[in-house]
């Protein structure tokens, strides 16, 4: 949230030079960054090339979003690039390593957008198994008269596998603990102090339960993870949740799975080339479609946005990241 200048914030700067916005960033986050630090929105020049050729050795620090990172290029083009600091939890769209090799430091809004993905989560486990969606298209297109809604498939009680039980995943299984679930979580190594079964593969998770929401981070190497044979494992009576990344998911085979009733439904709120979504997803009753929304709340973008700023804040002030990537 924006607040008047401290004593703090007007101690002399350990890094003077420019923050270069590399995305459009919420409107409130834009004016303040503006107001506090010097700011240059690369994306809204008429030629940032030009920019990068003549005043690239002025900027200190980069600001973007987890949907578009900072490409290595840019990074070669900025010589006193000390920072990166992300809008959002996702950070794939950066080459940390390259990044780290750089000598630049990589932060993201890590935790303060845990409790709404995990909400919305689980909202789309009950829409899609419950019907929620399609039954109000039902009541809408006047066809409750004709024939009672079809039965849906029972929440409570379920078995619900967590594919990667890292914050997210830990709240979208203490909100399910509430449901009666029967819940186990597949990581590359079991996580410490959960009343949750570990399972290794995402292969056995997805054969042992109903539904599987997945809350991996994205990147390479989770790439396609749900393939066609862990859907085939969940089968025909089984639900997926992704509020993760598309690229988790092979989403043709999903797609092949959704159209030949090999899976029960999915609610997805992020997809493999967003935010064009295949016609055969379109066109089923069986999907819960969102426009990649889960931290879109009032309150956790306004807090995401704070978090934002006090990374740059503390980078300025002190050449280090609040919330740096591990
Ligand atoms: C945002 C997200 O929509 O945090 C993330 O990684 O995917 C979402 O919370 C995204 O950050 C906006 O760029």
């Amino acid at each position: 949230m924006s607040h008047p200048a401290t004593p703090d914030d007007l101690a002399a700067p350990a890094a003077t030079g420019t923050v270069l916005q590399v995305s459009p960033l919420l409107p409130a986050l834009e004016k303040t960054l503006a107001e506090r630090h010097r700011t240059v929105r690369l994306h809204e020049l008429p030629d940032p090339a030009a920019y990068l050729r003549e005043r690239a050795g002025d900027v200190v620090a980069a600001v973007t979003s987890a949907r578009f990172g900072v490409a290595n290029s840019l990074m070669g083009a900025l010589p006193r690039l000390g920072a990166i600091v992300h809008f959002g939890v996702g950070y794939e769209t950066t080459d940390v390593v390259h990044a780290r090799a750089r000598g630049i430091d990589v932060s993201n809004t890590p935790d303060v957008l845990n409790d709404c993905v995990a909400d919305l989560a689980v909202g789309g486990l009950i829409d899609v198994m419950r019907e929620l969606s399609a039954a109000d298209r039902y009541v809408r297109a006047g066809r409750w008269g004709a024939a009672p809604y079809p039965l849906t498939s029972r929440v409570s009680g379920k078995r619900v596998g967590i594919l990667g039980l890292g914050r997210i995943g830990r709240a979208v299984a203490r909100r399910l603990e509430g449901f009666g679930t029967d819940i186990a979580y597949c990581s590359r190594v079991p996580v410490a102090d959960v009343p949750y079964r570990h399972i290794p593969t995402a292969w056995e998770l997805a054969a042992g339960c109903d539904a599987v929401v997945v809350t991996v981070a994205g990147g390479p190497g989770t790439r396609g993870l749900v393939s066609a044979e862990v859907l085939d494992a969940l089968g025909p009576r089984g639900f997926l949740v992704n509020v993760a990344r598309g690229s988790v998911v092979d989403e043709p085979a999903l797609v092949a799975a959704v159209r030949e009733g090999r899976i029960a439904g999915a609610a997805l709120d992020v997809f493999a080339d967003e935010p064009n979504v295949p016609r055969a997803l379109l066109e089923s009753d069986r999907v819960l479609l969102l426009p990649h929304v889960a931290s879109g709340t009032h309150e956790t973008r306004q807090a995401m946005a704070d978090l934002v700023l006090d990374n740059v804040r503390r980078f300025m002030a002190e050449g280090v990241l609040l919330t740096p990537v591990p």
